[in-house]
């Protein structure tokens, strides 16, 4: 989907064609200067001057599939009363730029016919109230047009929007359940459509064994020539890998066919498989498929939507598991891996094709699997739970470094980092809010970005950052927790 946003522009009749004119040459002239700043195209709409006008163009943008979201600015002061029909039917993100066209007030030329066509400031306060009384969700960016850091927090609330259009339209395929009495990895499908927009539906494990069985010698060779190209191959089990390739080829068959962009499945349900697909889940998400381990469709959807919302729509997040933790003094580090199933676009240097025995599941064979260290950077972590009749998203703040150990015994790909506000503060802010073990882990996908989409969505978000303290936190989880049930 090529998406787009809709810049709609209040004013009214009160100042005469000239003026409206003037706004509407304006309007356009800043669309198409921010369009070549922003990752997403802007679009100018209207100038709106009626409620029948905004209505009409609200209503339009609810049934535009490519559009993500609308951006409102008031150039001059537009009655909010008028505005009232199209919010209220408003389904897509909005966001109130509160900027003006100039950036000076012109010390000579301004009388007051040059303050009834520049009152942003006027504006964007009857604006501002409407949003407010009328309880909409909504980004309020307040800063000048043409500065970079403004674009910066436009595009960035852009790809937030994005992310909420593919939550919208996303499909995930179970294989098989969820992992045997895991409770974090369990969740409300019903509640997740109904909020999230996900269809989450099962697929019968014979039939990708079925669909894996019509997988051609020709087509393995052709994923393997990808697969040499893009990693080292490290074993000479060759016929491993070519396993992997076939249940790539299979599960993508039927993503596809089924529109799915994420999947989950189990080591406890293979049933007619060699191996737990790790290099096939592997290549899958390096190509913006979400997965989540252990029948967690949860982690899956949220993979494949925070990919989506990263660089260059398939970004740097992935799915990850806490694993151990490093509790020497001064070196204070989390160690997160998964079984297998760590996502390649984070990789420090070239991964290596690997097989090892893995002593848990149904795996007659050694699974082949991408191994390598994560690279460093600051990034996020994000976690989504049901809390029973709401959704709560965790995130927490953390650096990631270079491993400081080789592990050469470790047969999975490694990511190490350090939690905000510290390893064992931030364990016990994580714990108290009911965090889970998988997580997706981002490096280019921001809390303020995670923080608009549960906004948009109208869920719970929590953040954990260098500020955050457990008695504020408890204190904020149980305020929070009041204020969800009376919503
Ligand atoms: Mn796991």
């Amino acid at each position: 989907m090529n998406y787009s946003f809709w810049f709609v522009v209040g004013s009214q009749f009160l100042y005469g064609p000239e003026v409206l004119d003037t706004v509407a040459a304006r309007a356009a002239e800043m669309a198409e200067k921010l369009s070549a700043a922003l990752p997403y195209p802007l679009i100018y709409k209207v100038t709106a001057k009626t409620n029948q006008e905004i209505a009409q163009v609200c209503k339009e943008a609810n049934y535009d599939d490519s559009c993500a979201g609308v951006i409102t600015w008031c150039h001059t002061f537009s009655p909010s009363k008028m505005w009232i029909n199209g919010l209220a039917g408003l389904q897509k993100p909005w966001c109130h730029f509160a900027t003006q066209y100039n950036r000076e007030i012109p010390n000579e030329e301004i009388d007051m016919d040059f303050m009834n066509l520049n009152q942003a400031a006027h504006g964007d306060r009857e604006h501002g109230f409407i949003g407010a009384r009328l309880r909409k969700p909504r980004k309020v960016i307040a800063g000048y047009w043409q500065d970079e850091d403004v674009q910066g927090r436009i595009g960035s609330w852009m790809k937030a929007a994005v992310g909420a259009a593919v939550s919208r339209s996303m499909k995930v395929m179970r294989f098989g359940d969820n992992m045997r009495e895991v409770a974090v990895t369990e969740g409300d499908k019903v509640e997740v459509q109904a909020k999230l927009g996900w269809q989450v539906n099962t697929w019968a494990v014979g039939d990708l064994v079925r669909v894996m069985n019509e997988v051609t010698d020709g087509e393995i060779d052709a994923l393997m020539e990808t697969y040499k190209a893009q990693y080292e191959i490290a074993t000479d089990r060759l016929d491993h890998i070519r396993y992997q390739a076939r249940e790539e080829i299979a599960m993508k068959k039927m993503l596809d066919a089924e529109g799915c962009k994420a999947f989950s499945n189990t080591f406890q349900d293979l049933y007619g498989m060699e191996q737990l697909p790790g290099l096939a889940s592997q290549h899958l998400m390096a190509q913006g498929y979400g997965y989540g381990g252990e029948g967690d469709w949860k982690v899956s959807a949220m993979t494949a939507i925070m990919k989506a919302m990263g660089e260059g729509g398939n970004g740097c997040s992935l799915f990850m598991e806490d694993y151990t933790y490093n509790l020497v003094e001064g070196q204070e580090y989390s160690l997160g891996a998964h079984m297998l199933e760590v996502c390649p676009c984070c990789a420090a240097a070239k991964p290596r094709i690997e097989t090892h025995h893995l002593g848990i599941g149904m795996n007659e064979k050694d699974p082949a699997r991408l191994v390598f260290e994560g690279k460093e950077g600051d990034a996020i972590v994000v976690s989504l739970i049901d809390m029973g009749g709401r959704l709560r998203l965790i995130c927490q703040d953390i650096h990631c470094v270079k491993p400081i150990l080789p592990m050469p015994n470790l047969p999975v790909a490694r990511v190490m980092w350090q939690a905000e506000p510290s390893l064992t503060t931030g364990v016990e802010c994580w714990i108290t809010a009911g965090g889970a073990h998988h997580t997706v882990l981002s490096y280019d996908v921001t809390a303020e970005q995670m923080r608009d989409w549960a906004n948009m969505l109208d869920i719970e978000f929590v953040h954990i950052t260098k500020d955050t303290t457990v008695e504020s936190l408890e204190h904020d989880l149980f305020l929070a927790d009041l204020a969800w049930k009376l919503k």
